[in-house]
């Protein structure tokens, strides 16, 4: 077929293409191709055939490894990535692509095996080439295929000799594949995963199906045996079971009793080895018995319901791109199992299979989706979307098949995905129908089916709480989106998920607790995934060197979407963020409350079936954060569903400090995925006895004016302003209220009318602060006055061309060898927007000693904001200042601690004072102030410093989802108020 016409040929594959099966462990004979291949790369598809031919000589050619994406080998000699969400890099013209199209040629040599059997069929394997490649064996076409992340097998019997041999390949980067691959991630071309020759015996199992299933303690196969008479007898073993079933004909392949066995769920994912042998080929399956089932609007696994606490994962990595790394992922699903992650919707393609052994291994229910992304006609409302359009219905199917056939028999895979953003339209409906009669157990999913036409359960992203609190609740007239009330009223029948949720870019997500809340009160509501596990940053260099990690428009991308794939729970060197440990707190399996009364601690267990007995709760008291007592609790075994009532110990209580008891429940041994002692849950109970609030001393009444060049305990002060502190440089305070915009102050997502009041639709926060000054606020000094042992000063702030302005009020003063400063903080009627923060800055140089760590009492250890203060707790803590920051991919807001009490900084250090309506502030410490990293792209444009900045906060606005997502909740958003800091200095 001519080149044009291939590239443009919506048929997904030509050529002895063989019919999709299981990926299965056999002990057929077989070769990895992996390693060093011969390569070239061309910028356009229409080249001669030479690549194919024997007597070329590719001795000049370049040499790359398989499996790999050419644009992240060879230091930008093999192009670069391009990132795009929902653009397509080139123009839209379905089935159409530019002749601008980097297409790369691949040689290598290898030796048939000598001893292959001479009647096997010589099988050529290819897991994984985006997007569409040619196959050349000994200059002979075999034929050419495309579907990215879908495994397809050659037929190459006729075309392989002994001995020697020369295998082909031609990969274009663009072709019709890419219109239906436009998923939110790299553009990564190349062959990328495995490549694997194998000899077929003729009596071997061309395909076997183990559907198992779990009723009332038993397990049933149903077994489905693709295979030629000659394949029989073929034996079906688990050895553990004691299982053996000889069917002596194809005829007699029936379902087997299996007798009592262990379920396999997710929290208890028990496997049985087992292999089925016919006379050529043995292949090993990891059997786990679970039914999966809808009844009314409950989703079910072995009869009970699932909430998903899932995340979205891509295949993504800084140096490899989609290669798969088993030692990697495996280390990525233990994170996830140690944060309480129990669900994984693989956005938005079959990952390498490898990756659902380990899911089955591991334990997580998994929804498997199909690849298959049409975002970008959506710019156009959907107008010749290939989702509804007949060309394009082959392709579709096939898709669906490779990823149903590839993947059925892993008991993780608890649903089928049809894809992602792909509008709607009759070839989604016609892979549900295929779904549906090759696999009827597993539910098929997919969100752009708003009305629910064609699948099976309810889904939707990134609806709101309130939206998503109408899906949970009957009787709702509420309108859904894209449905009419009777429709509305059908989606209210299945089971929700939220496919999609809590975007997590830069720092976020807000609100978590929220979502979690619901699907604790409403049964029809089953959880989600959060949007997304991991960042996708490439690690690259600047032109001098300095490593980074780059996101969109960093390889000079003609359309990009900028650090909109910086989007995860964990960054693209494998940190936790915060928001994973508050997915953690929130996600926790057992809840731990306390009864009125603080007798008894109240255990939950949220599982979907596994007891508490692997759990120990450990106690301690902390008066002012230290240790005072601990222990273990007497702990009863907790059903699944059940709450069970422990009593708790006496706790003695501080005289004068706060006194806190914290209970853990720990893993008492170690698990396949965590060490014993892993916290699993946390709560604490404030037993601090009521007294008094420590107030702040009287201001001084007796005011005269000054020149305010004074030492006052530990301070000197000129013309009102601090300038040393406890024998060091120091100024301040001086009032903050920007703060480096996250990426979710950034979004104009969203006008939900519940969150309106404190948002615009279509325009962002941080543009709302911008143009009002608040990250070039100005300062007038409008009074300085002394008293004996203080100073007072007053302070008008505000930004030019504008008349809403701050008064800001200082007070110093010397007391019981202490230094107080109290600030009011004051602003006028009419600023327009909800502010970042309402605080002020210290500066303090380091003159050769650098404040670099603190330690403080409050809530820590991370990072918290008033949306996302479930994994903080009480307690002492301390951190340099790298720790106490978090280098997200785009610099922004970063290391709040709410609710200080106390922070020591070396050469001094302050305690903290409520205000009257009993609030603490918080703090943070920074090498550099927020209008310095704002104006950084990434973490190594901040220039370097030579000051570290305190901020005292007497608040901070919440974090919310906006970037994609609902804005903060109204309850934590910050409006432009009246505040009282107060703080006590000491050397
Ligand atoms: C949603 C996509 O499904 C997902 O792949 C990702 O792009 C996410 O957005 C944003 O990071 S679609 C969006 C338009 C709601």
């Amino acid at each position: 077929m001519p080149v044009p016409r291939l590239l443009s040929d919506t048929a997904p594959a030509h050529g002895a293409v063989r019919t999709p099966r299981s990926w299965l462990h056999s002990d057929v004979p077989s070769l990895s191709l992996n390693g060093e291949w011969r390569f070239r790369l061309s910028p356009s598809a229409d080249l001669p055939d030479d690549v194919a031919s024997p007597s070329l000589d590719d001795a000049a050619w370049d040499s790359l490894p398989v499996p790999a994406h050419w644009v992240l080998q060879g230091d930008g000699r093999y192009g670069r990535p391009i990132y795009t969400n929902v653009q397509f890099p080139f123009p839209i013209e379905p089935p159409f692509v530019p002749d601008e199209n980097p297409t790369g040629d691949y040689r290598r040599h290898f030796d048939l095996p000598a001893g292959w059997p001479d009647d096997a069929r010589i099988v050529l394997r290819f897991d994984g080439v985006e997007s569409l490649y040619r196959v050349w064996v000994n200059g002979t076409e075999a034929g050419a295929a495309s579907g990215s992340r879908l495994a397809h097998e050659f037929d190459v019997t006729d075309l392989v000799r002994a001995g020697a041999n020369l295998l082909s390949v031609r990969v274009h980067q663009w072709s019709a594949a890419s219109y239906l691959e436009d998923q939110d991630q790299w553009w990564l071309p190349g062959i990328f995963r495995d490549v694997t020759l194998s000899a077929r015996p003729a009596d071997g199992l061309e395909d076997v199906w183990l559907r198992t299933g779990f009723a009332d303690g038993r397990g049933t196969i149903d077994p489905e045996v693709t295979a030629t008479d000659d394949a029989f007898p073929v034996t079906l073993r688990l050895p553990e079971l004691g299982v053996e079933v000889v069917w002596a004909t194809p005829a007699e392949v029936a379902p087997v009793a299996i007798g009592a066995v262990d379920p396999w769920t997710a929290e208890s994912p028990r496997l049985y080895d087992a292999t089925v042998a016919s006379r050529g080929e043995t292949v090993s399956l990891r059997v786990g018995f679970r039914t999966v089932e809808i009844r009314g609007d409950r989703f079910l696994v072995n009869g009970r319901r699932v909430v998903f606490h899932g995340m979205n994962r891509h295949e993504t990595h800084p140096e490899r791109g989609r290669v798969f790394d088993e030692e990697h992922a495996r280390a990525e699903l233990i994170r996830m199992k140690r944060f309480n992650v129990n669900a994984i919707r693989t956005s938005h393609y079959p990952p390498h299979p490898r990756l659902l052994d380990l899911a089955d291994e591991l334990g997580f229910w998994v929804v498997l989706e199909c690849d298959l992304e049409t975002h970008g006609f959506e710019k156009a409302g959907w107008r010749d979307n290939p989702s509804d359009d007949p060309r394009w219905r082959d392709a579709y199917l096939d898709r669906m098949r490779r990823t149903v056939e590839r993947d059925k028999n892993h008991p993780a895979i608890v649903m089928w995905s049809l894809g992602n953003e792909s509008g709607t339209g009759a070839n989604l409906a016609a892979m549900s129908a295929w779904v549906h009669d090759r696999d009827p157990e597993r539910p098929v999913h997919y969100e752009g089916d708003y009305t629910g036409e064609y699948t099976d359960v309810y889904s939707r992203m990134y609806s709101s709480v309130p939206e998503t609190e109408q899906i949970g609740t009957d009787g709702s007239l509420a309108p859904l989106l894209g449905c009419t009330p009777a429709q509305g009223a059908r989606q209210r029948t299945k089971p929700f998920l939220l496919c999609e949720y809590a975007h997590a870019m830069g720092n976020g997500p807000g609100a978590l607790d929220q979502y979690e809340a619901l699907a604790d009160a409403h049964p029809r509501l089953h959880g989600g995934f959060v949007w997304e596990w991991r960042d996708h940053g490439i690690l690259t260099r600047t032109a001098d060197g300095t490593p980074f990690y780059a996101y969109g428009g960093d390889f000079g991308e003609v359309v990009h979407d900028g650090n909109f794939v910086m989007d995860g729970m964990v960054l693209s060197n494998d940190l936790p963020t915060p928001g994973l440990h508050e997915f953690a707190a929130v996600a926790q399996p057992v809840a731990l409350t306390f009864s009125e009364g603080a007798e008894q601690l109240i255990v939950a267990n949220r599982r979907h079936s596994a007891s508490a007995a692997d759990l120990t709760l450990q106690w301690r008291v902390e008066h002012d954060g230290r240790e005072t007592a601990s222990g273990v609790l007497e702990a009863p075994t907790v059903a699944a569903g059940d709450a069970e009532r422990v009593a708790l110990p006496a706790v003695p209580r501080s005289d004068d400090g706060e006194t806190w008891l914290t209970v853990e429940a720990v893993l008492s041994e170690d698990a396949p995925w965590a060490p014993a002692g892993h916290v699993v849950a946390r709560a604490q109970l404030d037993r601090t006895p009521s007294r008094a609030a420590r107030r702040g001393s009287p201001a001084a009444a007796e005011w005269r004016d000054s020149a305010g060049t004074v030492d006052l305990g530990l301070a000197s002060f000129d013309r009102g302003g601090l300038v040393r502190l406890a024998g060091r440089r120091a100024s301040g305070p001086r009032l903050e209220l920007f703060r480096a915009p996250t990426d979710n102050d950034e979004g104009a997502a969203s006008s939900d009318p519940t969150y309106s009041d404190a948002s615009i639709a279509g325009v962002s926060s941080a543009q709302l602060w911008r143009e009002q000054g608040l990250d070039r606020l100005t300062h007038r000094l409008v009074s300085v006055q002394e008293a004996p042992g203080a100073l007072r000063t007053v302070t008008r702030v505000s930004a030019a061309n504008s008349v809403d302005s701050v008064t800001v009020e200082t007070i110093w003063a010397a007391i019981d060898g202490e230094l107080e400063l109290r600030v009011e903080i004051e602003p006028t009627a009419g600023w327009p927007s909800v502010w970042p923060r309402i605080g002020v800055r210290f500066d303090l140089p380091d003159d050769g000693s650098p404040i670099d760590t603190a330690e403080w009492f409050g809530t820590g250890p991370l990072e918290s904001y008033p949306d996302s203060t479930r994994a903080a707790y009480v307690g002492r803590f301390r951190a340099s200042i790298d720790q106490l920051n978090v280098e997200y991919a785009r610099p922004q807001e970063t290391g709040h601690r709410t609710a200080v009490r106390e922070v020591d900084l070396g050469t001094f250090a302050f305690t903290t004072l409520a205000d009257s309506r009993g609030r603490l502030p918080g703090f943070s410490l920074s090498r550099h102030t927020p209008q310095q990293v704002a104006a950084a792209r990434h973490p190594h444009e901040l220039p370097t410093s030579d000051t570290t900045h305190l901020f005292v906060d007497a608040a901070q606005h919440g974090l919310g989802s906006r970037a994609c997502g609902p804005d903060v909740w109204p309850e934590f958003a910050l409006r432009p108020e009246a505040r009282t800091l107060q703080v006590r200095f000491r050397a």
